[in-house]
């Protein structure tokens, strides 16, 4: 930027106070402007080159980025590409993050493979095609809980993750939900199984996270084990009645958050006049300590699968004898 006005000069900031306001050494400052180019715009002559209103707020980006563990070139990519100063001579950098609009910014997907990460740049994009493409490939290639597994759970932690550190990227967590359901919807379709469905599949009261769910009908469809599923947001007196009608075998409850990991819903269920041979309390949000006995806490997808088809066998079984 050059000289605009007195205002902006009296603003203006040496070295050492912009290193001040950030918390970062003056030798990261020299070494982002070198580097990134995130210097000094303000030249007054006989003066030594003075930080902005706009070069703090672009620097004050970097920082944010940096410290949370985007990389400095692409941190320094965002900073630069950040507006021109507001009337009051000031940048909002909480306008500023990384979402899929241009796409910029990533997703951390941590140690999994290619095809996370290209599913990753796809929903930084907004690239719904390139994102039901991906899910699909992997899903006819490998399966339901190795796609869940190796793609789409370290995606939607990465989003997650990305969302808790930013605030941002709710646009590409929603984009994705629904080429991740859709996904599932159509694998669930296309391997419909035969026989009573015995696996009750419901999330808690006021639960809204349904992805976990939608990928153990999937699988259980796959293993061919029949199934019913609620979906989100099920009442507690809703449950118990499903149970009374349909005398499933398993009851599959999910909770991602502690908000909706009440146990009287597990209690009811365990109460119930057709109680199941076996009640599940699936997902993060449900605390080992205050579980009521007799309820089971499967570790992943695999060992949900799993039970849901052993206790089925049992029940069919059971009703030959
Ligand atoms: C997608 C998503 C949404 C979507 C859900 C869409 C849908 N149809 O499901 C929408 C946009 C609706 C949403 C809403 C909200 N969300 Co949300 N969401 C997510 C996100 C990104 C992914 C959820 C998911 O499917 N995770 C699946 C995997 C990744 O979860 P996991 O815990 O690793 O699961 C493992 C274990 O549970 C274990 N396991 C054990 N037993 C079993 C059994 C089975 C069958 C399976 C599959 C696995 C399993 O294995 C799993 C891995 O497979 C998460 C981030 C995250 N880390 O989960 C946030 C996240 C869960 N959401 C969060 C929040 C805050 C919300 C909202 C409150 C936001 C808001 N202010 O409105 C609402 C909640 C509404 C509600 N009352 O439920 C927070 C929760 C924080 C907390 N711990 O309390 C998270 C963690 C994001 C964050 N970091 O802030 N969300």
């Amino acid at each position: 930027m050059t000289r605009r006005s007195g205002r902006v000069v009296d603003e203006a900031l040496s070295a050492g106070a912009v290193a001040r306001r950030l918390g970062v050494a003056v030798t990261t400052l020299r070494t982002w402007h070198q580097r990134y180019g995130l210097g000094p715009s303000e030249h007054v002559p006989g003066h030594h080159r003075r930080y902005t209103p706009t070069d703090l707020a672009r620097l004050e980006i970097m920082r944010r980025l940096t410290a949370e563990g985007v990389s400095p070139a692409e941190a320094a990519r965002w900073a630069r590409q950040a507006p021109d100063p507001t009337p009051n001579g000031t940048v909002a950098p909480t306008r500023i993050h990384p979402t899929g609009r241009d796409g910029g910014g990533t997703i951390p997907v941590g140690r999994a493979g290619p095809a996370a990460r290209g599913l990753a740049r796809a929903a930084m994009r907004l690239d719904a095609a390139a994102i039901s493409e991906t899910i699909g490939h992997a899903l006819a290639a490998s399966g339901v809980v190795a796609t869940w597994e190796g793609l789409l759970r370290p995606v939607l932690a990465g989003i997650g993750e990305r969302h808790a550190a930013t605030a941002g990227l709710i646009d590409v967590e929603h984009l994705v939900s629904r080429c991740v359901s859709e996904a599932l919807a159509a694998a669930s379709r296309a391997k419909v199984p035969t026989g009573p469905a015995r696996i009750l599949l419901s999330c808690a009261d006021e639960e809204q996270h349904t992805l976990p769910l939608e990928a153990l009908a999937a699988a259980l469809a796959e293993a061919g084990v029949s199934y019913r599923m609620l979906g989100a947001r099920v009442p507690v007196a809703a449950l118990v009645e499903a149970v009374n009608r349909t005398g499933p075998a398993a009851v599959v409850l999910w909770s991602h958050t502690r908000a909706t990991a009440d146990p009287v819903q597990l209690s009811a269920l365990l109460a119930a006049p057709r109680r199941p041979l076996l009640v599940l309390a699936a997902g993060p949000g449900w605390r080992a300590d205050t579980l009521p006995a007799g309820v089971v806490r499967p570790v992943d997808l695999a060992e949900a699968v799993s039970l849901s088809a052993a206790v089925r066998d049992s029940l069919d079984q059971s009703r030959r004898d």
